[in-house]
C-alpha cells in the first residue's frame, strides 16, 4: 500500500505584479472577514494529496496558494498514523478516484469518473468533516482544486458539496501561432513567451504561469509554434527545447504539442521527396516521432496545414489529404500521439471573375469525400466558419460531412478579425452560435458541440504583463476554456465569473463590464460588417483598419460583391455558387430563400439589390448606414460608462480600459464614416436620416490655412475624411482656421494619423494659447497614412468665441508625417 505522501507547506510568494492584469481570474485576493470567517469553518486547515503524481501535487500546492491569499490562512499536512494512514481530523483530500479507493477506502467515492473529471464532495466519517477532491486521473484532482478555489473566489457556498463535472470533451488544446524568432503570427499582446531568437526562451516562468493559466480552466494541451511551420522545430537541436518547455507545462497537465511542414522529409531529412507513399519518408516520419517521444514521453502530437496559404502538402504528389495525414499518425500512433490535421485549405488564387467559384466551398470540397479514410489518430481541425474566423459565418458545413472521421472545432480567440486586442469584442457568444448550430443530419436534431470531439482555440497570447494587450481579451480565453469544457454553459455566465474572478464583487462593476461584454460582438459587427457582409478590412494586408474593395477582385475569395446595384454573394443551390447544397436539406432550406435566411447572414448567402426589404423592414442600404451609427455610438456609450467605475477599479486597469474604450470609439467613427461612405458612393441612394456624408462641425484639414503641410489623396478612399489628409515633409508644419460657431464650452477632436515608423508630436493653440500636446506613439498595425493608423485626440471642455484662430502644428519623425484628416467641433459633453 503507498503512504499518503506529505508535502511541505509551500507558500508561494504573494504576487510582485498588482494590479496590471498579469494575474488574470487567478488573483486570490483577500475576502472581505465576514465571508473569509465563513470559508475558514468550512474548509478544514489540514490538506493532505494520496498520490505522489507531479499533477496532484501542482493541485495541492495551488489549493494552499489560493486559501492562504483569499482566507488567509495557512494550511497543513493533515496529520497520519505511522503506517501514514490519515488520522480522524478534518481535512481536504485530493487524489484519483483510483487512489481513494486503494489508499482511503473510508471515503465512498462517485462512481464513472472519467479522464479529467472531478468530484467536489464534503462528507464526515464519525464526525470528522472532510472536504474530498477526487479526480479520474490527475489531472483530475487539478480542475478539481482549481474548481473549489473557484467557488470560494465567486462566493458559492462550500458546505454541503457534491458537485460532479465532466468535460464534454476529451481534447481542449490552445494553439500558439509563435514563431522561433518570437514573433507571433496575429499576435496581439507582446512578443513570445516560446521562444526567442530561434531557441525556447532561457526564463520559462511566463510558460509556468500561462500553464496555470491554462489548467485553472481544464486545457489540456498546447500546440507551442506557428502552424505556418518552420521545419526547424524538428531538428535535434531543437527537440531538446520543446522538452525543456514541455517539462515545464507538464506539472499543469498541459501536453505539449507542435505544428510540423509536411515537406521537412525534404527540406530537414535530406530526402529527395516529402511522398507521403514513399517508404523512405513513412521511414523518415517513423524515425522523427521516435526522437521526440524518447525527449517527451507525454507528447501530445502534431498540427498540419498543408496545401494552404501557400504551405506544401500532398497535392505536389497527386496525393490525397488523408494519404497526408496518415503517414505521419502512423508514427505517432504506437506512443498514443494525434495529429491535428486542419481543415482550413483552399486556392487563394482563385478567378474572381467565375461567378460560382466560391472559398465557403473549399473544406468540405477538400475533405468530405475522405470520410472514413483517415487513422483513428487523425482529428480533422475545422475553424468554426467556412471562410476564416469572420465577424459572422454560418458553421462550417464540413461538421456535417464527416461521419466516420473525428473532428475538432477551432475557434480563434486572439482577435485578428476583431479589433486585434485594440478593440472590446467578447466572443463567447459567437462561439456558442456554432457550438448550437444545428447541423440537422438525417433530420435530427445536431449541434455541433454534439458532433466534435475536440476543441482548438488559436490563443497567441505574449510577454505583455496583460497576456493580450488588452485586459478585455482575457474573458475570450477563459470563456475559451470554460466552453471547451462545458459548451452548455451560457454567455451571461462565464463573463459573470471572469468579471467577478479579474475585478473584484463590487455589483457595479460587474454589472457595467457584464453588459458591455455581452453586446460587444454586435456592436463590433455593426461598425464593421453587418447581415454577413463580413468583416469590411484590408484583406491582403493586416487584417485591422476598414477597406472596403480590399476583399474583391482579388484570388483570396473573401468576396462580398457589392457593385453600384447590390450587393451580397449568391450561394444558394438554385442560382449560386451551390454552397448551400453542402449542408443537409433542412439547414439548407433555411438558408436557401430570401423568405427564410436570416437577415444576420444574408449578404452572406444572397445578391441583393440595395432597396431589397429584410425582415426587419429595412432596407438592405438603410440597415448598412444605420448600423455603423449605431454600433459607433454604442462604443462611445462604453466609454462613458467606463468612467462612471472610476474610483471603484484599481487606477492602473482603469486608466488602460478607459483610454482603450476612448481610441475604439474614435475607430468605430473611422469604420463608420468609410463604410457608409463607400456604400453611400456605390449605390448612390442616400441615407434617409441624411447623416452619411454630413457632418456638421467637422473641418477638413486639406480646407484649412496650411503651412508647409501638402493635401495628399489616401488610399483606399474612404478611409480618410474627404478622401484626404495633409502631410507634413518639413521640420515643422502648421493647419489653421477660424471658428466661426457659437461661444462657449466645446470639445475639440483633432483626428490624425499614427504611423508606426516615427513618433511625431502635435501641439494645438486656441487664440495663441497652448490647450493641448501629445506624442503620436501608439503600436499600431500601419505605416500608412490610412484607416489603421488614424487616430482621435480629443481636447474637453475648451472656452471658444467666434473668430478665435485653431491652430494645430505638426511636427513629423522618422517615417510618420504627422498627417491630420480634420478636426470636429461640439458641443462639450
Ligand atoms: O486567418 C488566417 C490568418 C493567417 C493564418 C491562417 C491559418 C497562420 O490570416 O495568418 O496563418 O488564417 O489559420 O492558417
Amino acid at each position: 500500500m503507498r503512504p499518503v505522501v506529505l508535502v511541505a507547506v509551500l507558500l508561494s510568494a504573494t504576487s510582485l505584479h498588482g494590479e496590471t492584469g498579469h494575474d488574470t481570474w487567478l488573483r486570490y485576493t483577500a475576502l472581505d472577514e465576514a465571508s473569509a470567517r465563513q470559508y475558514r469553518a468550512a474548509i478544514p486547515s489540514s490538506i493532505a494529496v494520496l498520490g505522489g503524481d507531479v499533477v496532484e501535487q501542482t493541485a495541492q500546492q495551488e489549493l494552499i496558494r489560493g486559501i492562504h491569499g483569499m482566507l488567509g490562512r495557512t494550511m497543513g499536512a493533515a496529520p497520519t498514523s505511522p503506517g501514514l494512514r490519515l488520522l480522524p481530523v478534518p481535512a481536504v483530500v485530493l487524489g484519483t478516484s483510483d487512489e481513494f479507493r486503494r489508499l482511503a477506502p473510508q471515503f465512498t467515492i462517485a462512481a464513472g469518473l472519467t479522464a479529467d473529471a472531478y468530484w467536489l464532495k464534503t462528507t464526515r466519517i464519525n464526525g470528522t468533516p472532510y472536504i474530498l477532491i477526487a479526480g479520474g486521473d490527475p489531472r483530475g484532482v487539478l480542475y478539481g482544486a482549481f474548481g473549489l478555489l473557484r467557488k470560494i473566489a465567486l462566493g458559492d457556498s462550500v458546505t454541503e458539496l457534491d458537485d460532479k463535472q465532466t468535460p464534454a470533451v476529451p481534447i481542449r488544446w490552445v494553439n500558439e501561432w509563435n514563431n522561433l524568432n518570437g514573433t507571433i503570427e496575429r499576435g496581439y499582446g507582446g512578443p513570445s513567451i516560446f521562444w526567442e531568437n530561434g531557441r525556447a526562451r532561457e526564463d520559462m516562468s511566463r510558460v509556468r504561469e500561462y500553464g496555470r493559466m491554462l489548467a485553472s480552466i481544464g486545457i489540456n494541451g498546447c500546440s507551442i509554434n506557428n502552424v505556418n511551420a518552420d521545419p526547424r522545430l524538428l531538428s535535434s537541436d531543437l527537440i531538446p527545447q520543446i522538452a525543456r518547455i514541455a517539462d515545464t507545462l507538464r506539472r499543469w497537465g498541459v501536453k505539449v504539442a507542435i505544428a510540423v511542414d509536411f515537406g521537412s522529409p525534404k527540406t530537414l531529412g535530406g530526402l529527395d521527396t516529402f511522398d507521403p507513399l514513399d517508404s523512405r519518408v513513412i521511414g523518415w516520419w517513423k524515425s522523427i516521432v521516435d526522437d521526440i517521444y524518447r525527449a517527451v514521453p507525454d507528447f501530445g502530437g502534431f498540427v498540419l496545414k498543408a496545401d494552404s496559404e501557400g504551405r506544401v502538402g500532398p497535392s505536389t504528389y497527386h496525393r490525397t489529404h488523408a494519404d497526408a495525414a496518415n503517414v505521419v499518425a502512423r508514427a505517432l500512433k504506437p506512443h498514443g500521439g494525434i495529429i491535428f490535421y486542419r481543415g482550413f485549405v483552399y486556392d487563394h488564387n482563385m478567378d474572381w471573375e467565375n461567378p460560382k467559384n466560391d472559398r465557403a466551398r473549399a473544406a468540405y470540397d477538400n475533405f468530405h469525400d475522405l470520410d472514413g479514410k483517415f487513422e483513428d489518430n487523425v482529428i480533422i481541425q475545422i475553424k468554426n466558419g467556412p471562410i476564416d474566423f469572420q465577424v459572422r459565418e454560418p458553421a462550417s458545413p464540413l461538421f456535417g460531412a464527416l461521419d466516420k472521421t473525428r473532428e475538432a472545432i477551432e475557434l480563434q480567440i486572439t482577435q485578428e478579425y476583431f479589433g486585434q486586442a485594440r478593440h472590446l469584442v467578447f466572443l463567447v457568444p459567437m462561439w456558442k452560435e456554432t457550438l448550437d448550430f444545428d447541423m440537422q443530419i438525417r433530420d435530427r436534431s445536431t449541434p455541433v458541440k454534439k458532433i466534435v470531439g475536440a476543441v482548438v482555440g488559436v490563443s497567441n497570447v505574449g510577454m505583455d504583463e496583460n497576456w493580450y494587450g488588452n485586459q478585455m481579451s482575457q474573458a475570450n480565453l477563459y470563456g475559451f476554456g470554460r466552453l471547451a469544457w462545458n459548451g452548455d454553459l451560457s454567455s451571461t455566465r462565464i463573463v459573470e465569473e471572469w468579471t467577478r474572478l479579474t475585478f473584484g464583487a463590487d455589483p457595479v462593476v460587474t454589472k457595467t463590464i457584464v453588459d458591455m461584454q455581452l453586446s460587444s460582438w454586435r456592436t463590433f459587427e455593426n461598425y464593421t460588417g453587418p447581415l454577413g457582409l463580413q468583416t469590411l478590412t484590408d484583406i491582403v494586408g493586416n487584417h485591422y483598419g476598414v477597406a472596403v474593395e480590399a476583399s474583391e477582385r482579388n484570388g483570396w475569395g473573401q468576396w462580398h460583391k457589392a457593385d453600384s446595384k447590390g450587393v451580397g454573394f449568391d450561394r444558394t443551390a438554385a442560382t449560386g455558387t451551390g454552397f448551400l447544397g453542402q449542408y443537409s436539406p433542412a439547414v439548407m432550406k433555411h438558408y436557401e430563400t430570401l423568405e427564410n435566411c436570416p437577415d444576420d447572414l444574408v449578404l452572406f448567402m444572397h445578391h441583393v439589390p440595395y432597396t431589397h426589404k429584410l425582415h426587419s423592414g429595412k432596407t438592405v442600404i438603410q440597415y448598412i448606414y444605420d448600423s455603423h451609427y449605431e454600433g459607433a455610438e454604442t462604443v462611445a456609450r462604453y466609454a462613458k460608462e467606463w468612467k462612471g467605475l472610476n474610483g471603484r477599479i484599481d487606477e492602473r486597469r482603469y486608466q488602460e480600459v478607459m483610454a482603450q474604450l476612448e481610441y475604439q470609439a474614435g475607430q468605430a467613427i473611422v469604420w463608420r464614416d468609410a463604410v457608409n461612405n463607400w456604400f453611400f458612393k456605390e449605390s448612390g441612394i442616400a441615407d434617409s436620416t441624411g447623416r452619411v456624408g454630413h457632418h456638421p462641425g467637422r473641418i477638413e484639414a486639406e480646407s484649412m490655412r496650411l503651412s508647409g503641410y501638402t493635401p495628399k489623396p489616401v488610399t483606399p478612399w474612404e478611409a480618410a475624411s474627404g478622401a484626404a489628409a495633409v502631410e507634413c515633409a518639413e521640420a515643422k508644419c502648421t493647419a489653421a482656421f477660424n471658428y466661426d460657431g457659437d461661444a462657449g464650452r466645446h470639445d475639440l477632436v483633432v483626428q490624425y494619423f499614427d504611423q508606426s515608423d516615427g513618433v511625431s508630436r502635435f501641439r494645438v493653440w486656441v487664440g495663441g494659447q497652448l490647450v493641448d500636446e501629445w506624442t503620436a506613439a501608439d503600436r499600431l498595425p500601419a505605416r500608412k497614412v490610412d484607416s489603421s493608423s488614424s487616430s482621435r485626440r480629443t481636447i474637453r471642455g475648451l472656452a471658444l468665441r467666434k473668430g478665435d484662430e485653431i491652430r494645430i502644428e505638426g511636427i513629423p519623425d522618422g517615417g510618420e508625417t504627422a498627417a491630420l484628416d480634420y478636426i470636429e467641433i461640439a458641443n462639450a459633453q
